[in-house]
């Protein structure tokens, strides 16, 4: 068993000990950043949910509080699971949470600040009133639950969306207010999936800007945006969005491409990710996402760890231009833990090229690079039955084997003797007169310890490869966390990696490879990072 602490990461949002999941009414709230999450306090593994909380002034270093919300009344008494936090104008910040009842239905319950001029909001008071909202009119009372964000529409009235099923759909349930407390169903959801679908999960409802990366209040919606439905599925282990358009006459969700098969819907994440959840930000005017990292250890290994989970780093996450999907990118504070730059100008990976990045922590890292590709010529012929399965594409043509342009990438977590690594990298084919960018994660030889969930990631990126020239990579690198980010935010991969190297404090390293036909010249940033400071006292703050 595991009995040291080399898995814990370094600038990743995690508790000291035990177990975490879902984000939870995030918010920013006179000058602070609220974070709340589900939170055990006794164990490393789920059960007991509590809403644990910390604050910040810019997303990376926190100052955790006492928890929020226990569940102590007959409308939670066996727990306070998912919920939202929404700023209600002139009245400050409630939130929205599920409540599993005495009698074992999950219902949805309101908590206010017991003391509004407390500027850290560290109590929360539960009203009597509660819940808000039971399960009736046919709604089964085990999956009815995670209410999101509030929004106003033109008509001056609250809404909610509740993910659920009904039958064999799930569903984003919608639900109206006048005042917050009296909330009514509406006949039909916002969107429903029509072909059978399990219980949708944590859904979230936003604005976003056709051009530009500026975000927008919940509430906004002109000619000017699009909206994001997303949800997450835990039979697939991710989140899942579709864009459209909210007609706020019908009170409805259009997706702008009818597309009832979410299997065919995009990912926020193509690896371990989940729940995720996302809020404005008025202070820099953007979006924010913030989504749960589970283990991909198992459950003893947990135990003995004595923790679970932790979050992503916030991502910025706005509209292409191509009006066609979101692109995500560490939020800009996060830069701030940069160290020790190292810079590659103008390097050619040759074919069969293996570079080691020298000087920099390799554990504890940020790399952004950079691959030119002169010339597209070799690139191999694309079969079109490949286009459904990325993650088998990149499991049968891994980096090992030789490919026309590409596999070209990243060897992280890498032992000494290259016997344990996560390979990172990108593939190009030609598909009649477009090329298509192939990016996976493989994390088939991250360790040699047998029980890990070690299974490849993979995505196409969306992208016009002869126009760019170039693919990029982002790559935050946190002790056990991989978060790729391919072709500027395009598509991200995130991996839990546990190589068994760490345990016998054998150093590890960071190489770049080509095993392509074709030369590709790198351009390379790359930094060490400081440890983000998650155990702030709230008088340290606003000295950050
Ligand atoms: N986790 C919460 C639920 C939610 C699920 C319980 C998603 O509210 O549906 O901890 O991970």
């Amino acid at each position: 068993s595991i009995v040291t602490q080399v898995y814990r990461t370094a600038y990743h949002f995690q508790p000291p000990k035990n177990w975490i999941n879902d984000p939870n009414g995030p918010m920013y709230y006179n000058g602070l950043y609220h974070f709340f999450y589900q939170y055990n306090p006794n164990a490393a593994v789920w059960g007991n949910i509590h809403w644990a909380h910390s604050v910040s002034v810019d997303l990376i270093n926190w100052a955790p509080l006492d928890l929020a919300l226990a569940p102590t009344d007959p409308f939670d008494a066996y727990g306070v699971w998912s919920g939202s936090a929404t700023i209600l104008p002139g009245d400050g910040p409630v939130i929205l949470y599920t409540g599993i009842s005495s009698e074992n239905q999950q219902v949805q319950n309101v908590a206010v600040p017991t003391n509004l001029s407390d500027p850290l909001l560290r109590q929360w008071t539960k009203p009597d009133f509660n819940p808000l909202l039971a399960p009736v009119n046919g709604i089964n009372s085990t999956l009815f639950r995670d209410p999101t964000t509030a929004w106003i529409a033109a008509d001056g009235r609250w809404r909610i969306a509740v993910g659920a099923q009904i039958a064999t759909k799930g569903m984003a349930l919608l639900y109206r207010s006048a005042d917050f407390v009296h909330w009514e169903m509406a006949a039909s959801p916002l969107y429903s999936s029509s072909i059978p679908s399990p219980m949708w999960e944590c859904p979230d409802f936003f604005p976003v800007l056709l051009k530009g990366r500026e975000g927008l209040d919940t509430s906004a919606n002109s000619e000017e945006v699009k909206h994001v439905l997303k949800m997450s599925l835990y039979l697939k282990d991710s989140d899942h969005y579709i864009l459209g358009r909210y007609d706020e006459e019908k009170d409805i969700f259009v997706p702008d491409n009818a597309t009832d098969d979410y299997q065919k819907w995009s990912r926020y994440d193509y690896g371990k990710f989940y729940a995720s959840k996302t809020f404005f930000d008025p202070k820099k005017k953007r979006r924010i996402l913030w989504g749960w990292l589970n283990e991909s250890d198992s459950e003893s290994d947990s135990i003995a760890k004595g923790w679970a989970g932790m979050q992503i780093v916030p991502r910025t996450i706005w509209l292409d231009s191509n009006g066609k999907q979101l692109l995500q990118w560490p939020v800009e504070e996060v830069n701030s833990l940069r160290r020790n730059e190292i810079h590659l100008h103008d390097l050619e990976l040759k074919p069969a090229a293996l570079y080691e990045i020298k000087g920099a922590k390799a554990s504890q890292a940020d790399v952004e690079v950079d691959f030119e590709l002169p010339s597209l010529e070799r690139a191999q012929l694309f079969d079109p039955t490949w286009e459904m399965d990325a993650p088998g594409l990149c499991s049968q043509e891994d980096a090992s084997v030789q490919g026309g342009i590409g596999p070209f990438g990243l060897l992280v977590l890498a032992s000494e003797n290259l016997e344990e690594h996560t390979a990172v990298f990108f593939r190009i084919y030609k598909d009649q007169d477009q090329f298509k960018v192939l990016m996976c994660s493989d994390q088939r030889r991250s360790s040699l310890r047998p029980e890990i969930d070690k299974q490849v990631y993979g995505v196409f990126l969306d992208m016009d490869l002869e126009k760019e020239g170039k693919i990029s990579l982002r790559t935050l690198i946190d002790h056990s966390v991989i978060e790729n980010f391919g072709g500027g935010g395009r598509a991200c991969i995130t991996a839990r990696v546990y190589p068994a190297f760490f345990l016998n404090a054998s150093s590890t390293h960071i190489y770049m490879f080509n095993n392509g036909l074709e030369s590709t010249v790198v351009r390379l940033k790359a930094w060490d990072m400081a440890n983000a400071r998650l155990n702030l006292k709230v008088e340290e703050l606003s000295v950050e």
